[in-house]
């Protein structure tokens, strides 16, 4: 049984929270803002590659710039178990988004060196690039490349709001390695995240095993109407495109509110009008749609409805643009089972949830087994906010969970 210094990784992760913080006015709290291959992100890759180097791990880059940080095991040949996360943020984050999973990581290796112990398989920690999405627009990338869901020359051309394109702005950080990004499938993976909901807390439990992660849906629309004067302009003679995508925003929320897409969740998260003065009738409105649903025919029914809905509205076109789209994964039964007996084991106790959440994880169930443990929220599980926080005793409970689960993977 391996122990975890629980000081050390709470250390480390309030130290890896410095990279990126600010003040948050809506909340008076110091948030975290580390949106991927930003100057923030850059600098918390260095002080994780550090810490990696000082736990003996045999560091690569790949080609997108994510992080494996290799412990060798008794017999290098065999495929090794991989654990990690990622350290990009949001840009409203707390300090335990992906960091639980990557330092989490970082701390089954320091704990084992403590231990002087040495698994039959390797060990690989790995960071993922941009998993949040928000800055260049489709989430979990790095995990899906290096998967192979998606291709290198499609991350690389994605840019983000200054039209910066990711290739270059992975050049300019010093991070884009030349280990290729297609990853040998592993003999397992397995990811420690904070749950984000509220139901760990809800239900009593410190520690969950995830068994699967819900669908998503992202997609950016524009609507088109006609840039008019706000004061001589008649009602009837407008086509407002402000006007439209407010009634989007409603129309989503009613899509909710009706059940017929069972456990829908629906988030307008940008919305811009153009060109965004008083006296002008907005002739553009951009908004970004993220649809959840844990039930993919659902989710299909939703879309429709909602393209049905665009299609309908009084502007003059609508443009889409599909940023990302995921459908649910279920996580591998054996894996999920070997996370319950090990907390067993510990006298941890466990519940099995679904995510809410996207996670790297599913990614990775396309060519390993793959499943996740999750550590309790507090204040109903707040995430994308600063106010996310974890204890430091279920963060310890989690990683313990981790450490172990790694290690009875890693000596089969
Ligand atoms: O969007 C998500 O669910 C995750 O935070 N990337
Ligand atoms: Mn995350
Ligand atoms: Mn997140």
């Amino acid at each position: 049984m391996i122990t975890i210094d629980s000081q050390r990784l709470w250390h480390s992760l309030m130290e890896l929270a410095e990279l990126g913080a600010y003040d948050d006015t809506a909340t008076g709290l110091v948030g975290v803002n580390r949106q991927s291959l930003t100057d923030a992100d850059a600098a918390g890759r260095r002080l994780l590659i550090g810490w990696m180097r000082d736990a003996g791990l045999d560091v690569t880059v790949d080609e997108l710039g994510n992080i494996f940080g290799l412990r060798e095991g008794l017999e290098p040949a065999l495929a090794p178990v991989v654990i990690g996360s990622h350290i990009d943020s949001v840009a409203t984050a707390g300090a335990f988004d992906g960091c639980l999973g990557v330092l989490g990581g970082l701390e089954v290796v320091r704990s084992l060196n403590d231990a002087d112990a040495r698994t039959r398989r390797p060990l690989v920690v790995a960071a993922w690039t941009e998993e949040e999405g928000i800055r260049f627009g489709t989430d979990m990338l790095g995990s899906a490349v290096a998967a192979g869901r998606l291709t290198l020359e499609y991350a690389y051309d994605l840019v983000d709001a200054d039209g910066l394109r990711l290739g270059d702005e992975l050049v300019r950080i010093g991070f884009k390695g030349d280990r290729p990004v297609r990853l040998d499938p592993p003999y397992a993976y397995v990811e420690c995240h904070i749950e984000q909901g509220p139901v760990l807390a809800g239900q009593g439990f410190a520690v969950g095993v995830v068994t699967g992660v819900q669908s998503i849906s992202w997609q950016h629309v524009t609507l088109h109407g006609r840039a008019a004067h706000a004061g001589t302009t008649p009602t009837e003679l407008r086509v407002d495109a402000g006007l439209a995508a407010a009634q989007v925003v409603v129309h989503l929320r009613e899509m909710v509110a009706s059940g017929k897409y069972g456990q829908l969740r629906a988030t307008v998260g940008r919305l811009q009008t153009f060109p965004g003065v008083p006296s002008v009738v907005p002739d553009r409105a951009e908004l970004t749609v993220d649809l959840r649903n844990p039930d993919d025919a659902l989710m299909a029914a939703a879309e429709a409805d909602l393209a049905a809905y665009l299609e309908a509205l009084p502007v003059l076109r609508v443009d889409t643009r599909r940023m990302a789209r995921t459908t649910m994964v279920p996580f591998d039964p054996k894996i999920q089972e070997a996370i319950a007996t090990t907390a067993d084991e510990l006298g941890i106790p466990t519940m099995r949830l679904m995510s809410g959440a996207g996670h790297d994880a599913q990614e990775l169930a396309a060519i390993t087994p793959t499943a996740m443990v999750f550590v309790r929220g507090q204040y109903d599980g707040i995430s994308h906010n600063p106010r996310e926080y974890s204890t430091p005793e279920d963060c310890a409970a989690g990683v313990t969970v981790l450490a172990n689960t790694a290690v009875r993977l890693a000596s089969s």
